[in-house]
């Protein structure tokens, strides 16, 4: 049960380690699912009986309930494209999981995070029995072992292509849409016109892109809703609102279809009030500078 190697990274839920002097005092711990950790015993024999007696008092718990356990934790935030890609994706699954929303804008909740994923990227998933899946993709390639429809094709060559837009909307939609957001949200004379202008062009050719793509297609990889989908709903949120493509008529109808879907317009009603909020604060802050 216990876990020499910074277990706290590799192994974050559900053990017992041994901390010799910091952060506390040296002996036993274990940590429940919220991450409240119970300790110091003396020996491991007794933080493990204590964790099996907890874990059985869960269990019992909801063995006396109707409630459906939950597969994993998602750390995200309801107004980060990656973590819209993914809920939209756990979404599609029905996935059931534990919603942990991060707001690495607060710095005592980003130095936290940070301590449970170090890079302090979001979406990261903990699985029940301990392992972390980070980065967007890689979180949907699990959610698609478990049940559920199919997001990326058991035929490797539509997989292949589903990688490849996936990618291609991460990279080239969401990055540089993010790159305007960010640069418009500063005063006209920090921002760098250079970075602005590089991804006003992806945009575009993304947009070019996939307006001859979509000419007789549904999704961006064909009759079949996928992974690409996922990441190209989570790109145009913000797009949308920056880079217009009403001189793309497939772009628009396909942003229409994506709008539509039930899985996608959650995750949009869940992100309204953050965004409202968010635009408060932008037109308070330039009201009071
Ligand atoms: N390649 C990563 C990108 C994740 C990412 O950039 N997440 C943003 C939010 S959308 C983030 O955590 N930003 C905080 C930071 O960069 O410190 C993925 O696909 O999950």
């Amino acid at each position: 049960m216990s876990q020499s190697n910074n277990p706290r990274f590799w192994a974050s839920q559900w053990y017992t380690t041994k901390f010799a002097t910091e952060p506390w005092p040296g002996g036993w711990y274990w940590h429940d699912e919220h991450y409240n950790w119970f300790g110091p015993y003396e020996s491991e024999h007794a933080a493990g009986d204590a964790l099996t007696e907890h874990e059985t008092s869960e269990r019992d718990a909801l063995d006396a309930s109707d409630h459906v356990p939950s597969q994993f934790e998602l750390y995200y935030h309801p107004l980060s494209p990656y973590s819209q890609k993914v809920l939209i994706a756990a979404y599609e699954k029905g996935a059931h999981f534990t919603p942990k929303i991060v707001n690495l804008m607060s710095t005592d909740e980003r130095e936290k995070y940070r301590k449970l994923y170090p890079m302090g990227k979001l979406p990261l998933i903990v699985l029940n029995h301990g392992p972390l899946i980070p980065e967007s993709s890689t979180i949907i390639e699990y959610l698609d072992s478990l049940d559920g429809r199919r997001l990326i094709s058991k035929d490797p060559d539509v997989a292949r292509k589903t990688r490849f837009k996936d990618r291609f909307f991460d990279f080239y939609l969401t990055d540089s849409a993010n790159v305007l957001f960010a640069e418009g949200a500063k005063p006209p004379s920090r921002q760098d016109t250079v970075k602005i202008e590089a991804a006003q062009y992806r945009i575009r050719a993304v947009y070019d892109f996939i307006e001859y793509e979509l000419r007789e297609q549904t999704w961006a990889n064909g009759e079949e809703f996928s992974m690409a989908d996922c990441a190209a709903a989570a790109g145009f949120f913000y797009a949308a609102r920056i880079m217009p493509y009403d001189d793309h008529p497939n772009v628009a109808a396909y942003a229409h279809r994506l709008s539509d879907r039930p899985s996608v317009k959650r995750v949009r009603e869940e992100a309204a009030p953050y965004m409202q909020a968010y635009l408060d604060r932008i037109k308070q802050s330039r009201e009071t500078a």
